[in-house]
Formats: structure tokens, sequence, C-alpha cells
């Protein structure tokens, strides 16, 4: 067969928009396997499948296709945050946020995973061009990325579990063409340069990385806002104005202030969504506007979920808009979405919107009963009760 020059295969990565590239084999990934497994016998994982779902085939990247010898792993990065605007309310510091506006993290702020598929299949179509076999794979929970970019020599593996790569930082997304070409030239592995930092462990948050770069999702507000089911009483206020996405352990990652935009092609974020606005949307609008995310179960409540967290964090005490969409919402007929208006109407302050009538009616249909625990937290008393 013929065996294609890597050098070549850069070229034609970087003239498709890829910020680096490098090559690994297909052997078994069996640090990565350990870390899965350990994590989810120690429950961090919190449920989650991806990689977790199957351990093995997620670190075995030969069984993508019989034949397959060799991954080409690539990286391409995009813009990150303003880091001017303050984004978060964190609980040690008790800062609140200024206004309903929803944070998105910025690698969903455009279609950067969309981009990065066309890189890698324009590097898939030149080896298929000669002959050889090639299979685009990303984001997908055959393969570990960011263990077999490490591997590849893409960076190392920071204490935030991101990929760092030692120009680009981890404001990047990874993905891989898996081929049967036996392509040469493995890169040297970066040493670790995180060396004595903690920033990531210390400041995230929620505490969700411990000392030793093991995250815990049962903690982390990335996955928080994608779980199903009431989000955590006990992180709510450390959520702050994020609606989607956390960018915390990397804005305050030292590697990135230092990661220059080499390819000089990123685009502008947009990441600011409007709260009143999206819980003024119907299903279908909410679908259309963010059915990209990932959203448990499809279902827009869990959206007007996240929201009206974010709303109840925010300074909207005398916002009329405010009260009306927190009334509306305290009659939503999904109780995931009555029980956190609850919550955000008495974060606001705003008792006055949860008389007694309110109360009982709130409770109707609240088959798991999370409308009255939520009332119960904050001591209010259904119209029966405070007879
Ligand atoms: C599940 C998942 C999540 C989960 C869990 C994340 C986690 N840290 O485990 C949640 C929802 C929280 C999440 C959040 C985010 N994610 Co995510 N996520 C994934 C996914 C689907 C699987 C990751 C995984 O296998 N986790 C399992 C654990 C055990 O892995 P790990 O902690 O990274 O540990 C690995 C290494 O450390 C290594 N390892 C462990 N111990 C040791 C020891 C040695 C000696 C060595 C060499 C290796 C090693 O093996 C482990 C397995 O690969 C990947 C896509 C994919 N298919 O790989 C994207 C992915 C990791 N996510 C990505 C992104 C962008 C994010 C967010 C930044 C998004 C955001 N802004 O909200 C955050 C970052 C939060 C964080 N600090 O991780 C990118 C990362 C890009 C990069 N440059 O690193 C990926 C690769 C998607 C992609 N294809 O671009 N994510
Ligand atoms: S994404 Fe946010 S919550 Fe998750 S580990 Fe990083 S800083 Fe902590
Ligand atoms: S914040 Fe510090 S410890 Fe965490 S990943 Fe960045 S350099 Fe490493």
């Amino acid at each position: 067969m013929w065996v294609p020059d890597l050098e070549n295969i850069k070229q034609v990565a970087k003239n498709a928009g890829l910020d680096d590239i490098a090559v690994t084999g297909v052997e078994p990934l069996m640090e990565a396997r350990a870390a899965i497994k350990d994590r989810k016998r120690q429950g961090l994982h919190a449920g989650m499948n991806f990689t977790y779902g199957n351990p093995e085939r997620a670190t075995d990247p030969a069984q993508i296709f019989e034949g397959a010898q060799s991954i080409l792993v690539a990286v391409l990065r995009y813009k990150p945050p303003a880091v001017e605007e303050p984004q978060t309310s964190n609980p040690r510091t008790e800062v609140r946020v200024e206004s309903p506006k929803g944070i998105v993290a910025s690698y969903v702020c455009s279609d950067e995973y969309g981009m990065l598929r066309r890189g890698l299949t324009a590097v898939a179509n030149y080896l298929e061009g000669f002959g050889a076999r090639a299979e685009v794979v990303m984001d997908d929970n055959r393969l570990a990325d960011r263990s077999v970019a490490a591997r590849a020599g893409l960076g190392w593996l920071g204490r935030n579990t991101m990929l760092l790569h030692p120009e680009l930082g981890s404001w990047t997304v990874i993905g891989s063409v898996v081929t049967d070409a036996p392509i040469q030239g493995r890169a040297e592995n970066p040493h670790d340069g995180c060396g004595t930092c903690r920033r990531c462990s210390t400041d995230c948050p929620t505490g969700a990385i411990d000392e030793f770069g093991v995250l815990d999702a049962n903690k982390c507000l990335a996955w928080l806002l994608q779980a199903k089911g009431i989000f955590p009483r006990e992180y709510r206020t450390a959520l702050g104005d994020r609606l989607y996405g956390c960018d915390d352990c990397q804005v305050l990652c030292p590697i990135n202030d230092e990661a220059m935009d080499v390819s000089g092609t990123i685009l502008p974020r947009d990441s600011k969504v409007d709260i009143v606005t999206l819980l003024d949307s119907s299903d279908e609008e909410l679908m259309r506007q963010f059915g990209h995310w990932y959203i448990p179960r499809r279902r827009p409540e869990y959206l007007r979920r996240n929201a009206l967290v974010v709303l109840g964090n925010s300074q909207s005490h005398d916002d009329r808009e405010v009260d009306r969409v927190l009334k509306s919402c305290l009659m939503a007929s999904e109780p995931l979405v009555r029980s956190h208006a609850v919550w955000a109407a008495l974060r606001l302050g705003k008792k006055h919107l949860i008389g007694p009538d309110v109360a009982e009616s709130l409770v109707e249909h609240d088959p798991d009963g999370i409308v009255r625990a939520e009332l119960d937290e904050w001591g209010i008393l259904l119209g029966s009760e405070s007879q």
C-alpha cells in the first residue's frame, strides 16, 4: 500500500483549517481505561454514559474497524470568552451577577464541531484518494479524544483534565481520522506543564477537581447543566449566570494566557442569551434555537430549568418582565419548571408571587413531589396547612 507522508497530511490539514495534527498507533489506551473504570467505580461519572458506557471500546481504537493501523488526531482552536466580563457567582465570595442574561460556554458559540468535522473529512478524503480506508471519529463514545491526542504528542493532560497544547492552550476541540494506512512520524510527548500550579483545583466554583486532577462530575457545572432531574440545590448559587457549559477552569489556567491565536481564523463569540426571552419561548422555538445543545431527553423544560436558576441568581428584583415570566413559570404544566420557578422567585425575594392559594395550585400534578419539596425548603405552607 502507498504510505502517505505526515508532512503532506499536515499541509492538507492546515489548508482545511485545522490548527495542528499528529499521528499515533491504535494500541489500547491502558491508562485512560484504568482512569475511566476507576472514576466509574467511585461514582464520579454521575451516571454519564459517553466513554463510561463501554470503557474497553472507548480505549481500544483498533475496534473502530478491522485493519485500522494509525490515528491522525487534530485540534481546532476556538475563541475564548472575553475575560473582562465578570461571569461567575462564586459561593465563596457571594458575588451576584448583574442582569438576566445567561452565559454560553465558548465551545458552542460557533460551529466548532462542524468546522472540525469538515477539516477531518478533508484529511480522510485525501487518504481515501490513495486507496486507504479512513473514518472520522470525533466527540464519539468510541474514542477517548483527550487521551489519544496526548499520546499523539499534541499536549499534556492538565490538572483540569483538559488537553493543554503547548502553543494553543486548551481552547480546542479534538477529533481523529482512523485509517488503515501505516503512517509514521510520532511526535515527542510534551512534558506536564502544570508544575506546582493548582488554580483549577482551588478555584473551581464547586470544588469539582481534586488535588490530582480527577473531576467529580457530580459537582461539575458543565455536567449538571446537562444532567436529568432537578438542578442540585447546593450548586444553584454557584451556577451564577452559566446557562450552558462552564469555562472557568480554562479561563483561570495560566497556560491559556500564553496561548496564541496561531491560526488567526478564530470566530467571534456571541455568548449571551436573554433569559426572559428564553422563558417566553415556545418548545418549538427553544428547540430551533438550542436544539444543537445536549439537552436531557431532548426536553425543553431542561432549558427552562437552567434559565430559572440563572434568573434566581440575577439581581432582577424590580423588573416587571421578570415578575411576568416567573408567574407564567409558576403555572407551567411541568413540575420541574414550577419547582425551579419557586426557587428563583424566592431567591429574588418575591414571596408575594407565591401566596397560599398559588402554593396550593403549584403542588397539583406533582407526582415526584419536587415542587412540594422546594416549598418545604423555604418553609412555605400550603393554604390548608396555614389554617
Ligand atoms: C464526558 C465528557 C465530559 C464530561 C466529563 C468531563 C471529564 N473531565 O471527564 C463533562 C460533561 C463534565 C464535560 C465537560 C467539558 N467538556 Co467534555 N467531554 C466528555 C467526553 C464525551 C468524554 C471524556 C471522558 O472520557 N471522560 C472520562 C474521564 C475519566 O476522562 P479524563 O478525566 O479526561 O481523564 C482522561 C485522561 O486524564 C487520561 N488519564 C487519566 N489518568 C491518567 C494518567 C496518565 C498517566 C495518563 C497518561 C493519562 C491519564 O485518561 C482519561 C480518559 O481519557 C469527551 C469526548 C470524548 N469522546 O473523549 C468530551 C471532551 C473531553 N470535552 C471537551 C470539552 C470542550 C468540555 C468542556 C470544556 C465544555 C464546557 N466548556 O463546558 C468541559 C470541561 C470540563 C472539564 N474540566 O473536563 C473536549 C475537550 C477538549 C480539550 N482541549 O481538552 C472533548 C475532548 C470533546 C471534543 N472532542 O473536543 N465533558
Ligand atoms: S467546568 Fe466549571 S465546574 Fe466543571 S470542573 Fe471546570 S471550573 Fe469546575
Ligand atoms: S490551572 Fe494550573 S494546574 Fe490547572 S490545568 Fe492550568 S496549569 Fe494545570
